[in-house]
């Protein structure tokens, strides 16, 4: 007998997976003594109808994990004791305090991590602790990942979050380039059971095109795969869009003519793309260019859509940007089946009311010290981030807070920035687990388990393909003398402004809470203008809300389907998701230009200038490999998550994932054969990775997955350890960046492999 079967559940919990960014709904059964039974998919959830991955149920693993920490630790002669709360917080202001006396605020640094973007209570308090900082080092993973879509989405549209969805489920036509939602379901596209709705598009009579150097099972599944030479993706895009307008096919269509400028100049900027040169230089032929643009051009929906692969290049914003511009041209801007955009329930500004129109997105607030990196969307590269620590002089960075990060595994050039961590005065991370970044901290805060906190995915569902609201209370009570996620930021904020453990939280959270409801007050096309605060304060006082749920609640009632504290009786409040369990659906996407829109135009700008200068340098960069190198990309796996999830057996077991993918013809050439050891050595590093020989490779390209590297002591993963695969981003390259967007080059690293 198992030992699921002879537990007995007595109450079912509903709760949205906070692990991918597909958000699907759980049924959790838990018995008396507040163990988990069982984990599966809600079938009644409004938006994954019954949908899980492999990865879903682990939260139970996560949550009983035996190395995920429940005490803080504190290093002591190099080695990590748990301490109480108490102690951590005095080291902390200690170990603040000091670097700031020496050096200043300037020394401080942040770093925040991906797993924050599907936490509540980061979503609501990282600022605080960003606020607190009194320096501008702001670093996450952002610019490992999306930053070219906030940079493109900001100057196009006006704020840098506005980022339209491809509308799968109505689309007739999915241009896919650099995503494989097949393993990573799916990414900016909230919509879980991404595979399901793929087969969709098919079933309706649509079609589906991959454009990936691998032959993904997303390529598998779909009608045509295009093995694209990675990092060329901006000239096939700009191509694609030459070619419609050398057709007489590009129309932005009646919807949006009025709204959007800059068809001319984008016109100009393509023509150098022909599908020859594309041809030359991506290895699609012209034919197949030609014939994907007259198919875009006919379908009478089509949505183009590129993530991972085509963002974490060097020209990632300006792929970005032409993805759109060909969303566009092809009439899909903004139309049901083609890239619209979300309106949720929770956030951001552009669905509080206001008028098109706006200030627009601006980029270079600061500069780095060290190489005059501009500052975009409020951070700077992270690839900057070794350099700033180890180069000495005024401003170099001294005491770093890492914030639900592992940077030592997910970022580039990562040997130097293991040593970084190593060379600073303090450091502090807020993390589950004891790891290749944390334990180089000083202090080690760690928050409950997932499943121990209240949960709504502010961010992502503003990203979904459906309209979509689903609060999830924690599951399991917190463990006595626990502290929550959000206390813990709270505390941190409060300890950095003010160098004092004094400082209380519950002051903290009233504070923002006064801040946030003074300025909606006071603004008129907020639902609550001109209310009264403490009125409002007395109501979520009734309801017992507090922390991030009472910040929720306020997105939420002022939000565009809110209550709006009593004067929309029947709209959404944290109370109103109570009782709708399952999530409440608001229906489709629908049409939001020229609502939506921020520039200072109040138009779409088609073709910024910022972007066509950067698309003119494309030819003059972007060159044919030379033979003896390959180009190095990264993958993803379904039972994989980034860095962190290597610690669960059900995981891992089977054959080790983290291999070097090798094209039959290359292992020829390079006396490899499958399963023997290979070195790779790229400008900044070398590491030996077991080759796998796959034709599911176009060749000269070889492929290692991101995330591994366990193999590091002063950690406590004793599952992770056994399987520890090797650390892709000892190879990438922290001197190579997107200009615009200071985002990594993760993808096309030029490589030498041989067999070792
Ligand atoms: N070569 C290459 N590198 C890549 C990528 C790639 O495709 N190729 N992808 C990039 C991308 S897209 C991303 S998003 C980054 C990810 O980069 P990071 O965010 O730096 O790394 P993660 O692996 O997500 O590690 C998250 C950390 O948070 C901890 N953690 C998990 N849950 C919680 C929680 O609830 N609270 C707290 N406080 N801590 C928690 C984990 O233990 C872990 O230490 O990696 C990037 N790196
Ligand atoms: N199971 C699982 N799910 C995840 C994650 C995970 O680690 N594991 N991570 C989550 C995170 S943080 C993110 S950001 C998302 C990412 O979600 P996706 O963007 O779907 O990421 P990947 O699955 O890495 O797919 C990227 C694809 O780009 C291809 N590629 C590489 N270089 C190029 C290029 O130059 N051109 C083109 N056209 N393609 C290229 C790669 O071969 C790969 O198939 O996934 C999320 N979901
Ligand atoms: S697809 Fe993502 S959200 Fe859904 S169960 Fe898997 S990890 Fe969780
Ligand atoms: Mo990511």
């Amino acid at each position: 007998m198992t030992e699921a079967t002879r537990r007995i559940p007595v109450r079912t919990a509903y709760r949205t997976c906070p692990l991918c960014e597909a958000t699907c709904g759980l049924e959790i059964t838990v018995d008396a003594d507040d163990q988990i039974v069982r984990i599966r998919g809600d079938q009644d959830d409004v938006f994954s109808k019954g949908f899980i991955c492999p990865k879903g149920s682990t939260l139970k693993q996560l949550h009983e994990d035996p190395d995920r920490l429940r005490r803080p630790l504190v290093k002591r002669d190099g080695v990590h004791v748990e301490v109480s709360w108490d102690e951590a917080w005095q080291v902390v202001r200690d170990g603040l305090a000091g670097v700031i006396d020496a050096h200043g605020r300037s020394a401080l640094a942040v770093y925040m991590g991906n797993p924050g973007a599907h936490n509540l209570a980061s979503m609501t308090f990282n600022r605080a602790v960003n606020l607190a900082l009194g320096s501008f080092n702001r670093f996450s993973a952002s610019t490992v990942d999306q930053m070219p879509k906030h940079v493109a989405g900001g100057f196009m549209f006006g704020t840098g979050i506005t980022i339209p969805v491809p509308d799968i489920d109505y689309t007739d036509y999915l241009l896919m380039f650099g995503a494989n939602p097949h393993a990573s379901n799916g990414s900016l596209c909230t919509a879980p059971d991404f595979p399901g709705r793929m087969r969709g598009i098919q079933e309706r009579g649509g079609k589906i095109v991959v454009v990936d150097p691998r032959r993904t099972k997303t390529a598998d599944a779909s009608d045509e795969w295009l093995p694209i030479i990675p990092g060329t993706d901006v000239v096939f895009v700009a191509a694609l869009i030459n070619e419609l307008f050398a057709t007489g096919a590009a129309d932005v269509g009646a919807h949006v003519r009025s709204h959007v400028v800059g068809v001319d100049e984008l016109k100009s900027a393509v023509a150098p793309f022909t599908p020859e040169v594309a041809a030359e230089l991506c290895g699609i032929d012209a034919a197949t260019c030609r014939r994907i643009a007259a198919e875009l051009a006919a379908a009478p929906t089509a949505a183009v859509y590129g993530r991972i692969g085509v963002n974490t290049v060097e020209f990632g914003t300006a792929t970005a940007w032409l993805i759109d511009a060909l969303n566009t041209v092809t009439g899909n801007l903004d139309k049901r089946g083609g890239a619209m955009f979300t309106l949720p329930a929770a956030g951001p500004v552009t669905s509080v009311g206001g008028k098109p129109g706006g200030s627009g997105f601006k980029i270079g607030k600061g500069h780095t010290r060290v190489r005059q990196y501009p500052e975009v969307f409020g951070e700077y590269p992270v690839a900057a981030l070794g350099e700033e620590i180890l180069t000495p002089g005024e401003g170099q960075i001294r005491a770093l807070i890492s914030l639900a990060g592992n940077p030592v595994l997910s970022t580039p050039n990562s040997e130097q920035l293991d040593k970084a961590l190593d060379d600073l005065d303090f450091m502090v991370s807020v993390d589950i687990y004891l790891n290749e970044t944390s334990r180089h901290a000083d202090v080690v805060l760690p928050p409950p388990s997932q499943l121990q906190r209240d949960h709504y995915d502010i961010s992502l569902l503003r990203l979904a393909v459906r309209n979509v609201a689903n609060y999830s209370p924690a599951v399991l009570p917190m463990e006595d003398g626990q502290w929550d996620e959000w206390e813990i930021l709270a505390k941190l904020a409060g300890i950095l402004q003010i160098l004092d453990t004094s400082v209380s939280v519950g002051d903290i959270d009233d504070l923002a809470v006064a801040e946030m409801l003074g300025g909606l007050v006071k603004n008129s096309s907020s639902n609550i203008f001109g209310r009264d605060v403490d009125e409002i304060l007395r109501q979520l006082e009734v309801e017992g809300l507090r922390g991030p749920t009472r910040i929720l609640d306020i997105m939420l009632q002022t939000g565009p389907y809110g209550a709006a504290y009593g004067s929309n009786p029947s709209g959404v409040s944290v109370r109103a998701l109570l009782d709708a369990p399952h999530g409440i659906d608001f229906g489709a996407l629908e049409p939001r230009i020229p609502e939506i829109l921020r520039t200072p135009s109040a138009k779409v700008e088609l073709c910024p200038p910022l972007f066509a200068e950067n698309l003119s340098k494309v030819l003059a960069r972007v060159k044919k490999n030379s033979d003896d190198k390959l180009l190095l990309v990264g993958r993803r796996h379904l039972k994989s998550n980034n860095s962190w999830m290597h610690n669960m057996k059900v995981l891992t077991k089977g054959s080790l994932s983290c291999t070097l993918q090798v094209h039959p013809d290359d292992a020829v050439r390079l006396g490899l054969s499958h399963g023997s050891p290979a070195r790779v050595t790229s400008r900044v590093g070398s590491l030996v990775a077991p080759v796998e020989v796959t034709d599911a490779i176009r060749a000269g390209v070889v492929s290692l997955p991101h995330g591994w590297g366990h193999n590091v002591r002063g950690t406590k993963l004793s599952v992770a350890a056994e399987k520890p695969g090797v650390n892709s981003n000892i190879l990438t390259d922290d001197e190579r960046i997107d200009e615009l967007s200071g985002n990594a080059v993760l993808n096309a690293i030029p490589v030498t492999v041989q067999s070792a």
